[in-house]
């Protein structure tokens, strides 16, 4: 097993904790002279930069939000002058400003040794041709994982997201041996690969880099089969960052997080106090070693648990779970709590039905009503109503297993499902 930072990857839990003390105090007294937005919420909250003499005293300290971003877009976060700035990233978001992110030379170089870090975890190296599938702009996803993979001497090919047919013919031709892509992507070129006829041995892969949404253990599975690849995959978001918060290593159970960069709470989202250790809750970043634009007490929407266990690859880092959702992607139908990644899970499960879907609620009266549409795999069930009726019910009845909760199923066509070349939108809802 390599590592690219060893001393700091494999530090003692003690060391790294006193690590992470020292650098907490150090952005609290930081962000509080040079971010008036920070003085003020500091001030409000009563809590002095000398207040914090111990981990646990982050708590006393206030949350970030999205809308704090929002309400001071574009520039009124950033820690440094612009003259200090050398990178702006944005998160789209659906509606309104985007969330505006700088990154000193600094940061630049702090985040490629994070990437670097990742691209080592799963056992990525100087031998390997890399293409960055991600979108490149104002994406984190692009730009970041391109730097990393540069630094460790990876031969990178930015091809960016989309043009399927291109990519897989400069996969084919270049050999690339790690895609780095969202998983729904990577789904899409296994289809694009299947449906152009290239036999997997003149593809070269061995590893997926994905991330910038979940994957399913059972998408996972898929991936991996159909591409001949292992699937890793990474986590992060550009308020904090973009990727390089945490990443799995090839031991595929649980992504690895930077915490001499990020201290990871996990919280009950509605009262905001912690959750017992090991229990799903919300997570919530504070950046430790950001210059540009540190940020305290990000409330990520994320859901996860955090795993202490120590990992086979001698890494000492503690470890973030699989995401298992967003509190705000979380559907509450009739009263019941449903996640789209629990519906992934099931429909993945059976068989003659793709693993393209989607949820659609909508209000009936005053009775909210869930359709999950999902693909039929080939259209020759279609000829057959007493087939689909019974596939229909097969799904419809594992859903009401797993969700608690009777939903309409409805079966599409092959390839009518919209495709995506970034993140998937599972989600429509109409009330
Ligand atoms: O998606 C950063 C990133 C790019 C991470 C590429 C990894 C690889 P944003 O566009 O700001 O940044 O979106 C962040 O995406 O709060 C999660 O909800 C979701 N997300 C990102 N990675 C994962 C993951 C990038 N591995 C938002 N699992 C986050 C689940 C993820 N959700």
């Amino acid at each position: 097993m390599k590592y690219f930072q060893e001393e700091i990857e494999r530090m003692p839990r003690e060391q790294m904790r006193k690590l992470q003390l020292e650098r907490l105090k150090h952005t609290v007294e930081d962000v509080y002279q040079r971010v008036p937005f920070y003085k003020n919420k500091l001030d409000e909250a009563g809590v002095k930069p000398s207040d914090i003499q111990t981990l646990e005293d982050l708590r006393k300290l206030p949350f970030t939000t999205k809308e704090d971003f929002r309400d001071n877009y574009p520039f009124g976060m950033f820690a440094r002058p612009m003259k200090e700035i050398v990178r702006i990233h944005a998160s789209s978001g659906t509606t309104g400003k985007p969330k505006v992110v700088g990154y000193t030379r600094n940061d630049m170089n702090t985040w490629s040794d994070l990437i670097a870090r990742l691209v080592y975890m799963v056992g990525g190296s100087d031998e390997d041709i890399a293409q960055v599938a991600f979108g490149y702009g104002l994406f984190t996803g692009g730009f970041g994982l391109h730097q990393g993979l540069e630094k460790v001497g990876a031969t990178v090919v930015p091809m960016s997201s989309g043009n399927t047919e291109k990519q897989i013919m400069l996969m084919r031709d270049f050999g690339t041996t790690l895609l780095i892509a969202t998983p729904t992507y990577a789904l899409h070129i296994a289809d694009v690969l299947e449906e152009m006829n290239v036999p997997k041995e003149e593809i070269k892969l061995k590893i997926g880099m994905f991330g910038g949404e979940g994957h399913t253990e059972e998408m996972r599975k898929i991936l991996e089969s159909r591409l001949g690849i292992i699937s890793t995959e990474n986590y992060g978001l550009s308020e904090v960052m973009g990727p390089g918060v945490a990443g799995e290593c090839i031991y595929q159970n649980g992504q690895h997080i930077a915490e001499d960069c990020f201290i990871i709470e996990i919280i009950d989202p509605e009262t905001g106090e912690p959750v017992e250790e090991g229990k799903p809750g919300e997570v919530v970043i504070t950046t430790i070693k950001k210059e540009g634009i540190p940020v305290l007490r990000y409330r990520t929407h994320d859901i996860s648990y955090l795993i202490s266990e120590p990992c086979e690859c001698g890494r000492t880092s503690r470890k973030l779970a699989k995401m298992q959702g967003r509190t705000d992607d979380m559907l509450i139908i009739k009263g019941v709590n449903v996640f789209p990644s629990q519906v992934e899970s099931v429909l993945l499960g059976i068989n003659h039905i793709g693993p393209y879907y989607q949820l659609i609620v909508s209000k009936k009266g005053y009775t909210d009503q869930l359709e999950v549409q999902v693909e039929l795999t080939d259209d020759s069930l279609l000829d057959s109503f007493s087939k689909l009726e019974a596939l229909e019910k097969e799904i419809q009845h594992k859903l009401h297993v797993v969700l608690g909760l009777v939903a309409k199923v409805k079966l599409v066509e092959p390839k009518t499902i919209e495709r995506t070349t970034g993140k998937a939108k599972h989600v429509i809802d109409n009330r």
